[in-house]
């Protein structure tokens, strides 16, 4: 069997259907919003990952320090000989996971919208691993998945904090299919940020240099070249904020002055209020009994936790 193999489930025109659909609801309503999977094209993506070595930005180094240290306990309390990765970008982080797993490690299977984001890290990985079989999959996993028949047990992880940008229904049905994944003896690993003080959660979502702002701004770009749109990305402003009620980050557009936005794709002319804020993101932030009541409404039980040495992030090992 080729050490590669790629397969997509994803219709090549899927992205942009779901695009019109997200951009046409969430600009009809109010207030308005759009989804956060939208920022990452290639520009975006760049964009965060100089996000995540910004001095502010601490989640990413903090899960990588969890990662290394934790990563042969978690080998040998699993044995996976598959190990599926959701949203898994350019597997930077996993390569610790995978090194720990591969005396047993048969497959790895990354799960991720990019195409080149999946080619790219599968051949720095097959290059240096003989013997590892990767088997990629262009899909949403917010939708269901089909795995390859792979050996077990099996592994899926969740890294990066990502789960967090599931409103708490979403987030229940993602975790509901996660769950439908795993047959007994498979795990699930969770990286999840945590609650802590407001100013080191705003400022890592609204940094000096204005990385995060670029960022969030990418969204309108995309807009602009996909739907023909004529969005300013400087006639609005960066707005992160804590919701200490829901202990999440929402990062918002406000716009600078009255505007409307034409988007020829959808037949849509959109206006905008003077200090009009549109949601942008949700990055919810957790502690460990949230996480443990979110996995048991799933049907998963939390077996680990760990954190790194400040306290800012968990990794949790959960079975089904
Ligand atoms: C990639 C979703 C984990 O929520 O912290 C970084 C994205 N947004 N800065 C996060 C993000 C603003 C990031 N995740």
């Amino acid at each position: 069997m080729s050490p590669y193999q790629l397969t997509r489930t994803l219709a090549p025109d899927a992205a942009g259907a779901d695009l019109r659909a997200d951009v046409l609801h969430g600009l009809t309503r109010s207030p308005k919003e759009l989804p956060p999977k939208w920022f990452y094209d290639a520009r975006g993506s760049e964009l965060f990952e100089e996000i995540t070595r910004l001095p502010e930005y601490y989640p990413t180094r903090a899960e990588r320090e969890i990662l290394k240290e934790r990563a042969p306990e978690i080998a040998a309390v699993t044995g996976a000989r598959t190990l599926v990765e959701l949203g898994s970008g350019s597997s930077e982080k996993t390569r610790f996971l995978i090194d720990a797993l591969l005396p047993g490690l048969d497959a790895y299977v990354p799960v991720d919208v990019s195409e080149s984001a999946l080619t790219g890290a599968a051949e720095s990985l097959l290059a240096e691993r003989p013997g590892l079989h990767v088997h990629a999959l262009v899909a949403d996993f917010t939708r269901g998945l089909a795995l390859p028949g792979t050996p077990g047990p099996r592994l899926v992880a969740f890294l990066g904090g990502t789960i967090g940008n599931l409103l708490p229904v979403e987030r229940l049905t993602f975790l509901r299919s996660v769950r439908a994944m795993l047959t007994p003896g498979d795990a699930l690993l969770l990286g999840t940020d945590l609650v802590k003080d407001e100013a080191t959660l705003v400022a890592a979502y609204d940094d000096t240099a204005g990385v995060t702002a670029a960022f969030n701004k990418n969204v309108l770009s995309v807009i602009d070249r996909e739907l023909g749109a004529d969005f300013d990305p400087d006639a609005f402003e960066h707005v992160a904020v804590w919701d200490r009620e829901r202990e999440w980050i929402e990062m918002r557009l406000r716009a600078r002055r009255a505007l409307t936005v034409k988007i020829p794709e959808l037949d849509l002319v959109v206006p905008f209020a003077a200090g009009e804020e549109m949601r942008t993101e949700v990055s919810a932030k957790f502690r460990q009994a949230g996480v443990r009541a979110d996995l048991a409404e799933a049907g998963l039980d939390l077996e680990r936790w760990w954190t790194d040495s400040e306290g800012r992030f968990a990794l949790s090992l959960a079975t089904a």
